[in-house]
């Protein structure tokens, strides 16, 4: 089935300390996003990036030990794209979210999970993105976004959108992790989330991963699909900021997005963590743009 597919652009580098990923949405634009999209039949609206707050380049370049870096600019920035992402669901279109840091998934999240009854998310990262402040190595929050979805964290990340806790545990499933930090683990382990870990998916291969995923997630609303590019082997993806050896390949992935796509279950999707700046030849962008394909039901033949 065609869709109205509403590209949103996040252009945030708040969430961490390498910019340029602030730059990834013109980088899946210049390797061919819309074109793709629109040759597989869907009708697409390009809206543009959505307008961040200035970086401060003298507080962005400073040394911080732990904390919440750029919280101000991380809350306003998704509060924002929470109001774009609301108003795009709310006019029948799909919403198609490009970042950006994964900080962004707390606005996109935001504006997603009230238009749905229990909404379910696939996070699919070789991190859990599960920190708050205090077991956070780096201060970083876009290593925070999922869990201040799930509601802890600082106040103002936990209201973004003006209300609090969008997405429940149980709802939830993991996908390629394989760089934890000891706080995650711990909360991973305490409240149940389902986790795919590298060694689950050589152990059951990816098909059977994306079959128990849609099986976990059978009795939810909605399903929002929030890609961090560094899933990834870096060895095939390597523009991204927190890359983790020993990761997913590009062809495991297409093949878990054409299940996804085949499922017809999710929703809404968001692909984030694209550094043009740290790239070689804008390939991470274009193997985005092959996913984003991949997703929206292109085939070969
Ligand atoms: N991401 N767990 C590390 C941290 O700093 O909290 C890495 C987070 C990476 C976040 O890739 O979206
Ligand atoms: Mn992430
Ligand atoms: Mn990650
Ligand atoms: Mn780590």
């Amino acid at each position: 089935m065609n869709k109205t597919i509403e590209i949103i652009g996040a252009p945030s580098a708040f969430g961490q300390r390498k910019l340029g990923v602030n730059m990834g949405p013109d980088a899946m634009r210049y390797a061919g996003l819309v074109e793709r999209i629109e040759a597989i039949g869907h009708k697409v609206i390009d809206s543009g990036n959505i307008t961040a707050p200035p970086i401060d380049m003298k507080v962005y370049k400073s040394e911080q030990d732990g904390g919440l870096r750029n919280l101000p600019e991380v809350t306003e920035f998704c509060e924002t794209l929470c109001n774009t992402v609301d108003a795009s669901v709310k006019n029948g279109n799909y919403p198609l979210v490009i970042g950006g840091d994964h900080s962004i998934a707390m606005g996109t999240i935001s504006g997603i999970a009230k238009h749905y009854n229990n909404l379910g998310v696939i996070w699919y990262d070789a991190h859990g993105d599960l920190n708050v402040a205090d077991s956070s190595p780096s201060g970083n929050i876009h290593g925070m976004p999922l869990r201040a979805l799930i509601g802890d964290g600082h106040e103002d990340l936990v209201n973004i959108g003006g209300y609090k806790g969008k997405v429940k545990v149980e709802n939830i499933v993991l996908i390629g992790m394989r760089d934890l930090d000891e706080g995650e683990k711990a909360y991973i382990k305490e409240v149940g989330i389902k986790t795919y870990t590298m060694a689950d998916i050589d152990r059951l291969g990816m098909k059977t991963v994306i079959e128990e995923t849609l099986e976990h997630l059978a009795e939810c609303g909605g399903i929002h699909l929030s890609l961090d590019v560094d899933a990834l082997d870096p060895n095939e993806t390597p523009g991204t900021g927190t890359t983790v050896p020993g990761g997913i390949t590009y062809r495991e992935s297409h093949f878990a997005l054409e299940m996804l796509h085949d499922s017809d279950k999710v929703t809404s999707f968001e692909i984030v963590e694209v550094n043009p700046l740290i790239d070689i030849n804008n390939k991470t962008a274009e193997q985005a743009v092959g996913l984003t394909g991949s997703f929206f039901g292109e085939k070969l033949l």
